[in-house]
């Protein structure tokens, strides 16, 4: 038997695997498999950043493959703002999940770094080889080096021990069950939930920055389904980028009027250039995992807009806000 634990499993990329699992066909490609296990596990069940914990975490469940998402998670603003408590937590948790999975023999596990780990300078587009060429953007400096390391974590188990440790670098997800906290969210979460409060109290709709940057988006449950792929069928140590393609580049400006379209909201909205754009882009090229799939469908980005501006609308009272 095969016991599957998901590391951050409660959160919004832990749904979207968890969503697959729980409907696609059992068998199927992106379904459970007969004989799987699937535990998607919450800091109540441990605190990662603490050894002990990890290890009577693995004790419990006794893994056999490791698919590691939990992290200190935020948008660009909580990152500028607390770059100490992003580099030290992230590390903590990645060395225990990591070490922990190496002394109870895990056959294998899938880590999570981000398209916002990259160089700030560098040739476009992003791929798997330019993660170290220059360092990351000022405003997630903390986050980045601690997902850096888990790649060079990775190459050293595997040196060392031969270990089958690899890693995803999902582009920037939103999806149900995400984080909605006006400060500390992703745009996308913190836009949808400004938008809901501004045609409700009839608040002003305010958008952080210029509206100028783009960047790439990835519905959580088309991710979920990338994740089992890459449990189940990669087994190299280099990470593969999850992403939708260069050409889905959009800017805050498009996404703030895909929001106002979903949530069906009539009044405006306006910038407030006080506050920073961070990375102006971070064009990931997802010709890897493509040429290894051999193709996916990912979910148009408008109806999965509309699936998660629905869920949130519909679940508020029990949202993350
Ligand atoms: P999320 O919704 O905030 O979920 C984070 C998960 O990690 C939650 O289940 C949380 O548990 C758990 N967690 C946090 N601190 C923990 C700790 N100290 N010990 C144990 N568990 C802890 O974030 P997400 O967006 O799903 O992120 C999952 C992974 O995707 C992360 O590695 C993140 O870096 C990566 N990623 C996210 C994005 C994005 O745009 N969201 C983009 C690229 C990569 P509780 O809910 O109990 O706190
Ligand atoms: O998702 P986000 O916060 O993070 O997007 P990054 C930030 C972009 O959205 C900036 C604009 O251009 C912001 O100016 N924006 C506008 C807003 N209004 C808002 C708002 O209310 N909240 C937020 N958060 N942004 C993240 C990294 O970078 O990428 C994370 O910081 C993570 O660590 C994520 O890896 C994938 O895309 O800039």
């Amino acid at each position: 038997m095969s016991v599957i634990l998901v590391t951050g499993g409660t959160g919004l990329v832990g749904k979207g695997i968890q969503y697959a699992i729980e409907t696609e066909p059992e068998g199927s490609r992106f379904g459970k498999q007969p004989g799987e296990k699937w535990i998607f596990a919450s800091s109540s069940e441990a605190d990662l950043r603490d050894l002990e914990q990890t290890k009577k975490l693995f004790e419990k469940y006794k893994p056999t493959h490791v698919i590691h998402l939990a992290a200190l998670v935020g948008g660009l603003f909580k990152n500028m703002k607390y770059k100490m408590t992003f580099l030290r937590d992230n590390m903590l948790i990645n060395d225990n999940v990591l070490h922990t999975s190496h002394l109870t023999g895990v056959k294998k596990v899938v880590s999570c770094l981000s398209t916002c780990v990259y160089p700030d300078k560098v040739e476009y587009p992003l791929d798997e080889t330019k993660i170290h060429l220059g360092l990351p953007h000022d405003s997630n400096f903390g986050y980045a080096h601690a997902k850096r390391m888990v790649d060079v974590a990775n190459h050293a188990y595997k040196d060392q021990y031969g270990s089958n440790f690899t890693s995803a670098i999902p582009t920037n997800v939103f999806g149900p069950y995400d984080n909605y906290d006006l400060e500390g969210a992703h745009v996308i979460p913190a836009l949808v939930h400004r938008c809901y409060l501004a045609k409700k109290n009839g608040t002003p709709f305010i958008v952080g920055g210029t509206g100028k940057p783009l960047r790439q988006f990835i519905y959580s449950r088309d991710l979920g389904k990338l994740f089992i792929w890459q449990l189940r069928e990669y087994d190299d140590v280099e990470p593969v980028i999850l992403s939708v393609g260069e050409d889905e580049e959009i800017s805050i400006k498009e996404v703030t009027d895909a929001i106002v379209k979903a949530m069906d909201f009539k009044g405006e909205y306006s910038f407030d250039t006080t506050r920073a754009d961070g990375q102006f882009r971070k064009p990931a090229s997802n010709k890897k995992l493509l040429n290894l799939m051999g193709g996916f469908e990912f979910t148009p980005f408008d109806k999965a807009l509309d699936e998660s501006v629905k869920w949130f609308v519909q679940n508020y009272d029990s949202a993350r806000t």
